[in-house]
């Protein structure tokens, strides 16, 4: 995995979660954020879903941002003239290629679908815009329609495909054996989606981005249609783990936790504790013998450094489980004059009373002030 790219789509995919209701202040709050954070594209709601769809993708056009501005249309003539009218850089455009969307959703059979593609992508390059065409559902089409429209589409010079995983149903075994297939057969660029259904989304991107995927697709915190995509913070942890010079040098990781807050708070959840980088815990040491090693070389319990994503680490101490380095290392940092075998003994008051309730770090404060406190008494 050498190089690749984020579309952003928290204003498009992020659009569909069940939650989401942007104004337009939000939007561009949210599209200047990402942009600020350094990813290459952001994705909008179709202009022609609504007016205010438009307005609003009119609006963060004017804002002439670094990312590149695209929106995500249907493969339809009359949605590709309006987004074109919007400014945008580029048009995703999308339609269903499964059975279930043939026949359940819009009907149309394969060689429609390549015709009707044709007179799109010829279109939007026309007009000079970038221009990437994906197929909704991929992974349960067949793969000899799904080659033949990629293969069509690709000569006529679309920058990108792009493959679906609409509903989440795939693992990253048939993700590596999609896209190495479908790597072979164009010479465009190939983008990927992944839902989470199943909790594959993250891994998904990655087996792609390894059989030679150039482009993902995120949402901030994931959200999007049912349980969403891929989220940012995740995949970026995912890519810094293999690449951490790389991801350091393109994103600007310390707005990570700014912009999720954002998106958290315009929507109406809070972040997981357990998301990635910015969980409440994703930093908290707790095992003595994981808090001694920490304190001793943090990589040995750590493949993100915080410090790197302007987020803290923190080894908790008031739990049955706290070994006495770690206390050691509070007592060093409140700077109180006790001694190794003073810790071990503090240590084991901590354990017993932890195993009643466990402590805030203010009561073993507290507890080792006393300890000194009373020590120093003594010795007078
Ligand atoms: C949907 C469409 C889509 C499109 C993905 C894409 C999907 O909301 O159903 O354009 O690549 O998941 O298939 O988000
Ligand atoms: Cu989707």
């Amino acid at each position: 995995v050498s190089d690749f790219k984020i579309i952003e789509s928290t204003l498009r995919e992020g659009e569909q979660f069940a939650n989401a209701f942007f104004t337009t202040e939000k939007k561009i709050e949210i599209a200047k954020a990402l942009d600020d954070f350094g990813v290459e594209y952001l994705e909008l709601t179709s202009p022609a879903a609504s007016t205010q769809s438009y307005n609003d993708c009119r609006a963060i056009v004017d804002l002439n941002l670094n990312a590149k501005i695209l929106t995500h249309v249907r493969c339809h003539m009359d949605d590709a003239k309006l987004a074109v009218q919007t400014g945008v850089d580029g048009l995703d455009v999308v339609i269903g290629t499964s059975s279930f969307l043939r026949e359940f959703s819009h009907g149309k059979d394969m060689q429609y679908i390549i015709d009707t593609a044709t007179e799109v992508i010829q279109y939007i390059k026309g007009e000079g815009l970038e221009v990437r065409f994906s197929s909704e559902d991929s992974f349960r089409s067949d793969i000899v329609d799904l080659l033949n429209l990629y293969r069509a589409v690709d000569k006529l010079g679309v920058n990108r495909v792009g493959i679906a995983d609409t509903v989440g149903c795939a693992s990253p075994d048939q993700v590596s054996e999609l896209v190495r297939t479908l790597r072979g057969v164009v010479s465009c660029d190939i983008e990927c989606h992944f839902h989470n259904d199943t909790g594959c989304a993250i891994a998904n991107a990655f087996a792609a981005l390894q059989n030679g995927a150039t482009h993902v697709d995120t949402s901030v915190l994931g959200i999007g249609e049912r349980n969403g995509i891929p989220s940012l913070g995740g995949f970026i942890a995912r890519m810094y783990a293999v690449d951490k010079e790389y991801v350091k040098g393109k994103y600007n990781l310390s707005k990570l936790r700014d912009i999720e807050n954002i998106v958290a708070d315009a929507v109406g959840v809070s972040v997981p504790f357990n998301n990635p980088i910015t969980g409440y815990c994703a930093f908290t040491h707790k095992a003595g013998i994981h808090a001694k090693a920490i304190l001793n070389n943090p990589s040995t319990y750590e493949i993100l450094r915080p410090e790197d994503f302007g987020m803290t680490r923190y080894v908790a101490i008031g739990h049955r489980l706290t070994g006495w380095n770690a206390v050691k290392n509070r007592v060093d940092q409140l700077g109180l004059p006790l001694t190794d075998a003073d810790c071990k003994k503090i240590t084991n008051k901590i354990k017993n009373l932890a195993d009643i309730r466990p402590l805030s770090l203010d009561d073993v404060d507290k507890l080792l002030q006393r300890y000194d406190e009373a020590k120093t008494d003594d010795s007078h």
